[in-house]
């Protein structure tokens, strides 16, 4: 099985979406997610005119080779426009040779290792009573897991919030919004943290002990406040705390980990193993959040989870609507077989995605599964996908009452 050609598929239906799409001598397609949020271009760049070109000709069954091949010879290591691009061709080759196998992909990663996975869906409001709603959906959308986000009184525009995010619909939003500039939000740490507690304690007595929750910081806090946080959130029994501090300097989770118990979970914006070197080796987190996609493909992120499965760490891959469908199929064929899997979040993506991207995966009974196609069983309609032409989309900034620029 060689490659004959590869080619970057840019595409919006909906959003954003980067894919590359592998042909191989004996006919067959293969696809790679390549989509990174609000720098799409930087990676198609990267994967067209310096990775494409040296695909041709290669041995497709050759996956540890190849992704070795790219790794090393750039000599410029990890980042995620590198670890994204190295990603699609892994997810590429995974998805051919399965394909060539006649077997959905799982079967190839080992099998199955349980019957689907947990997924946790996005709950927020304004207010409590439009959270409550939103949770109440969730539910009766199948969720058997929430993540909590919710307004902060004197914050006006806060990411997250789907009522405010100009979403059109009030219970689910897009992270990039389509606009030639970042918007602009606010942000108010000690207006959050006197907030947060008593929403999650009336989420608590509302819905029951039994309900997963889940909240996301977003980066936003110094050590010793995320300290204090999880503290605080302990007697609501969190399944997770998310990107407490900025995710960069692993050091400081050792100073929130000194006091509390909150589970922690870390790692959408890292790409690599070295990444987690410490906060795995001292069991500084109980997640490891990162995707398929922006980590090095089914290799790269097998690889961490391997690692972190030693210290009883479990997977919690990012699964936002900027993972593609291509993405979100990775991840659950990756998901359904590793031993050390957690949580699946999940954002379903929008109807018209559906114009361009024919998937296999279901979720039933609050879990997803890949299906039973060979491959992915993810195809991409290369007609449709011309009729969404590129438009610039980008990821808030949020700025502090004084006009600095702070974590959003
Ligand atoms: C999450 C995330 C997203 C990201 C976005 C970045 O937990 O799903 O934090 O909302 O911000 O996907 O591209
Ligand atoms: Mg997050």
């Amino acid at each position: 099985m060689i490659i004959e050609s590869a080619e970057v598929i840019v595409t919006s239906p909906g959003r954003n979406f980067v894919t590359l799409r592998v042909v191989t001598d004996d006919g067959l397609t293969g696809l790679g997610d390549a989509t990174l949020n609000g720098r799409e271009l930087a990676v198609a760049a990267y994967l067209r005119d310096h990775v494409v070109p040296l695909l041709a000709g290669r041995d497709a069954h050759a996956i540890e080779d190849t992704w070795q091949t790219l790794y090393r010879s750039a000599y410029w290591r990890r980042g995620p426009v590198t670890m994204t691009a190295l990603a699609a061709v892994d997810v590429a080759l995974w998805d051919l040779k399965a394909q060539r196998a006649g077997l959905p992909l799982y079967q190839l990663l080992g099998g199955a290792s349980r019957t689907g996975l947990l997924a946790y869906g996005h709950a927020s409001g304004r207010d409590r009573s439009e959270l409550f709603d939103s949770i109440r959906h969730h539910r009766e959308r199948g969720f058997a897991a929430v993540r909590i986000q919710t307004a902060v009184p004197g914050i006006t525009r806060q990411y997250g919030i789907a009522a405010q995010a100009g979403a059109g619909s009030r219970y689910d939003y897009e992270p990039a919004r389509r606009t030639a500039r970042p918007a602009e939000e606010d942000w108010d740490t000690r207006a959050y943290l006197r907030h947060l507690p008593g929403v999650i304690e009336a989420v608590r007595a509302e819905f029951g002990p039994e309900l997963p929750l889940l909240h996301d910081v977003h980066h936003r806090l110094t050590p010793i406040q995320a300290a204090r946080l999880g503290r605080e959130l302990e007697p609501y029994d969190l399944f997770w705390l998310e990107d407490c501090t900025p995710a960069e300097n692993q050091e400081a989770l050792r100073l929130v980990r000194s006091h509390t118990t909150t589970p922690l979970a870390i790692g959408e914006v890292f790409n690599s193993i070295v990444d987690y070197q410490h906060l795995i080796a001292e069991q500084l987190i109980d997640y490891v959040r990162s995707s398929v996609t922006h980590a090095g493909g089914i290799t790269g992120l097998r690889r961490i989870l391997d690692y972190a499965g030693m210290y009883q760490i479990k997977s919690g891959m990012h699964g936002p609507t900027d993972v593609s469908p291509v993405g979100m199929a990775a991840a659950l064929h990756l998901g359904l077989a590793i031993h050390n899997f957690g949580i699946q979040e999940y954002m379903p993506h929008a109807e018209v995605t559906g114009e361009v991207f024919d998937t296999s995966f279901t979720f039933a009974d609050g879990l997803l599964h890949p299906g039973e196609r060979p491959g992915l069983g993810v195809t991409l309609d290369v007609a449709a996908a011309a009729k969404f032409a590129y438009e610039p989309a980008y990821l808030p900034l949020a700025r502090l009452r004084d006009g600095t620029v702070h974590d959003w």
